[in-house]
């Protein structure tokens, strides 16, 4: 008997839903980063064993949306609540505000509605162990959950016991990919996101936000290296210059590491093409947005 089944991983920015993911999967497929914010669109972890099949979907962090991209972000979320069979619900409890969990299980009601969730409380290493019994308790007490796990998807602490809970309750169904299928993303979306850490991980303030990636050419060859053009958008001319700093050592760096990054990834060498380019607002402009995500 086979069970399959997706199961969506919502939370808020920063909680900790990409690192879960990428644990279960035990690969590193959905970009991690200290900044909130850091997954866009929703990606598709593929976890297959014996039997079982869990389709996990990564999602972008719950947030009241201020401008288009994070508009798209939301559409992102609501349509893996949709897709799901069971919900994952990630709290981070070294940030707990009972106040906030009040507020979206408001906004989500609908979602919610009839759907097996499950309570992650995740970052349990930051805390101490009574500090996790008396948020355990009181979760159960306000909102009447009934299962809740304290895990650190950092450290892979306790993630058996979630997998245990979510192979119990998935549907008994044939597999709907292929045991060796590990995302529904191409390589080149991982290629740009990629690239997308690597930028969150060398840039502050506003410039990581402000950044998308576009693969423009993505040649394989077989006697060199495959040949990859990315553009980079920024929103403002002023994010340029620090974009590619003093003397272009910057994007120097940038390159550098990114290339590295998906050499490791694609397991053969790349010839990596950056070429930096403005849209003004691009987060906000509808026509935009609808280009660079369409699926
Ligand atoms: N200490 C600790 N840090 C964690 C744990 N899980 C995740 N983190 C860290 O929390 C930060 C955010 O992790 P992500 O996995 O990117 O969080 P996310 O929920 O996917 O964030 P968004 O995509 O922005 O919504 C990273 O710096 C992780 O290393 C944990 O169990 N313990
Ligand atoms: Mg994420």
């Amino acid at each position: 008997m086979r069970k399959c089944g997706y199961v969506a991983i919502i939370g808020k920015p920063n909680a900790g839903k990409s690192t879960l993911m990428n644990a279960f999967l035990e690969y590193d497929l959905s970009i991690v980063n200290r900044k909130a914010q850091t997954t866009r669109n929703k990606i598709l972890g593929i976890h297959t064993e014996n039997n079982i099949q869990i389709v996990f979907i990564d999602t972008p962090g719950l947030f009241e949306p201020k401008y288009e991209l994070q508009k798209f972000m939301m559409t992102e979320l609501k349509s893996s609540f949709n897709e799901a069979d069971m919900v994952l619900h990630l709290i981070d409890v070294s940030e707990f505000n009972i106040a906030e969990l009040k507020s979206i299980e408001e906004k989500f009601r609908k979602e919610f509605k009839g759907k097996k969730r499950i309570i992650v409380l995740n970052k349990i290493d930051l805390v101490q162990q009574d500090d996790v019994m008396s948020r355990i308790i009181q979760l159960k007490e306000e909102f009447g959950f009934e299962t809740i796990i304290p895990v650190s998807a950092k450290e892979e602490f306790n993630l058996g016991e979630v997998k245990r809970e979510i192979t119990d309750n998935l549907p008994v169904s044939e597999f709907f990919f292929d045991e060796e299928i590990l995302t529904d993303k191409p390589e080149k979306f991982f290629v740009a996101e990629i690239i997308r850490q690597k930028i969150l991980e060398l840039y502050q303030d506003e410039v990581p936000y402000s950044v998308y990636v576009d693969i423009v050419e993505f040649i394989e060859r077989k006697e060199s290296k495959d040949y990859i053009n990315a553009e980079i958008v920024l929103e403002r001319e002023s994010q340029k210059v620090i974009f590619i700093g003093r003397s272009g050592e910057k994007i120097k760096t940038l390159g550098r590491a990114a290339r590295e990054s998906i050499e490791k990834f694609l397991k053969k060498e790349v010839y990596l093409k950056l070429f930096v380019k403005v849209r003004k607002d691009w987060r906000k402009d509808k026509r935009f947005l609808r280009e660079a995500f369409k699926q």
